[in-house]
């Protein structure tokens, strides 16, 4: 097999692990209040009202309601605003705290066994979850690669682990996942990570279905595309969602990398234009440095396999949804939508068994807004994967926690959507 753009098996430095925990966000969100507001389908209304207030907007582009966190010195002056809300949570620098302390990751790559389950009690530094790849890597050596998809925006690589069965590598149809596309999701970086961890500790211990998942497909998994911005909200603003990037002459800093993929780029409704916005697309298609990365590593990937890309996921959270394409054109249906609907109310059906939770499947725009520049409509019409999805993770809703779940939720989010994905990966 020629040799392919970012996927060669890369040499990344050993990352000792980390002892002295990263400082606390700079950005404190103590006394913000978090609401839900029905909208009466005037989103445009709302959002003009609350244009001048200190708030945090958690689900720019919705239509019917609106989740926010009002600063305190702001609360008084959003509720004269006499909209119909409901306060969800009394104080969002509370909740953060309920995410615990980052965890340090004591274990040393000395040995070749896995990693410990208790990875998933906590959230980590950004650097541990780098080791915890290399040490996954250590312990599945013939069958795996570190790979790395290019640079961020301040040039940290954007990491990920290649990894195959029996037929070796590039033998077979590819899954790809994508993690932590937007900084504060970090429910997604946990998930993607216990997935991989299953599908290697099953394969070594000989379990049966998830040998026979890991022989027939070739799992390129990158749990944390967005590094900068995954870093500044450990460091500085644990709400952050986009890239680091500032522009020239704005006052305003980060791209939405969900917005700057180059097809359906710059659909009225589907991106916002304004740098300060939580869905700036870019200035032109595709022009962050992530984003170069990210569609030549992709395009790598669907070249690379026999058979292409079976099935792409862009892990995000929150409001356990599935979503099918197209996010960019909210006309269009997906040529193979009942196979793809078939699978997706499958996986939620099982996801469900789990622990109860519902989680609705269906097209992006049906299910919540138009988003175009989106990394699913790009995987699905230019890399051609067969099956090209967004996940919505825990919790549900704001009244859950939005972005914020306590560290005791990460067990239960990852275990009922391993599940899922074990039907998946097995009836696809
Ligand atoms: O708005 C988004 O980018 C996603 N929701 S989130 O709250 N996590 O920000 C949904 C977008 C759907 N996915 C794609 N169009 N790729
Ligand atoms: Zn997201």
């Amino acid at each position: 097999m020629k040799l392919l753009v970012g996927l060669g098996a890369v040499a990344v430095p050993l990352v000792s692990a980390r002892i002295v925990a990263p400082r606390g966000p700079s950005v404190s969100y103590d006394g913000y209040r978090v609401y839900r507001v029905d909208t009466h389908a005037d989103v445009a209304t709302v959002e003009s009202q609350i244009r001048n207030l200190r708030l945090v907007n958690f689900s720019p582009g919705t239509i019917d309601h609106l989740d926010l966190a009002v600063s305190p010195e702001d609360i008084s002056a959003f509720d004269a605003l006499g909209l119909d809300a409901a306060v969800v949570h009394e104080d969002l620098g509370k909740d953060i705290l309920s995410e615990g302390p980052l965890r340090p990751y004591l274990r040393t790559t000395e040995s070749a066994d896995l990693p410990g389950l208790e990875w998933f009690d906590n959230y980590h530094p950004y650097e541990d979850h780098l080791q915890f790849l290399e040490d996954l890597h250590l312990a599945f050596p013939d069958n795996s690669e570190l790979v790395t998809a290019g640079a961020s925006y301040e040039g940290r690589p954007i990491q990920g682990i290649h990894f195959w069965g029996e037929n070796g590598k590039g033998g077979r149809p590819a899954v790809y996942w994508h993690g932590t596309v937007h900084a504060r999701e970090w429910i997604t970086t946990m998930t993607v990570e216990y997935l991989l961890y299953q599908l290697i500790s099953g394969y070594l211990d000989g379990t049966e279905d998830v040998k026979a998942i890991v022989d027939a497909y070739d799992f390129y998994i990158l749990p944390v595309v967005n590094p900068d911005g995954f870093i500044h909200t450990q460091t500085t603003d644990r709400m952050w969602r986009k890239n680091r990037q500032p522009r020239d002459a704005e006052r305003c800093t980060g791209t939405d990398v969900n917005r700057n993929w180059p097809h359906f780029w710059n659909v009225t409704g589907g991106a916002s234009d304004s740098p300060c916005a939580e869905t700036f697309r870019g200035l032109s298609p595709g022009d962050t440095p992530e984003m170069q990365s990210l569609v030549a590593f992709t395009d790598a990937v669907a070249a690379a396999n026999e058979g292409g890309i079976k099935l792409y996921i862009d892990w995000h959270s929150y409001g356990h949804l599935i979503l099918l394409s197209y996010g960019g054109d909210c006309d269009a249906r997906v040529e193979n939508y009942e196979r793809q609907m078939e699978l997706a109310r499958g996986t939620a059906a099982v996801v469900e068994t789990v622990d109860g939770s519902k989680y609705t499947a269906g097209p992006v725009c049906d299910v919540l807004y138009a988003a175009s520049g989106g990394s699913m409509d790009y995987v699905y019409d230019v890399a051609g994967a067969e099956l090209s999805w967004g996940y919505e993770l825990s919790p549900a809703d704001a009244a859950g926690g939005g972005f914020v779940l306590p560290a005791d939720q990460i067990l239960p989010t990852v275990v009922e959507n391993w599940e899922g994905m074990r039907w998946l990966l097995s009836t696809m």
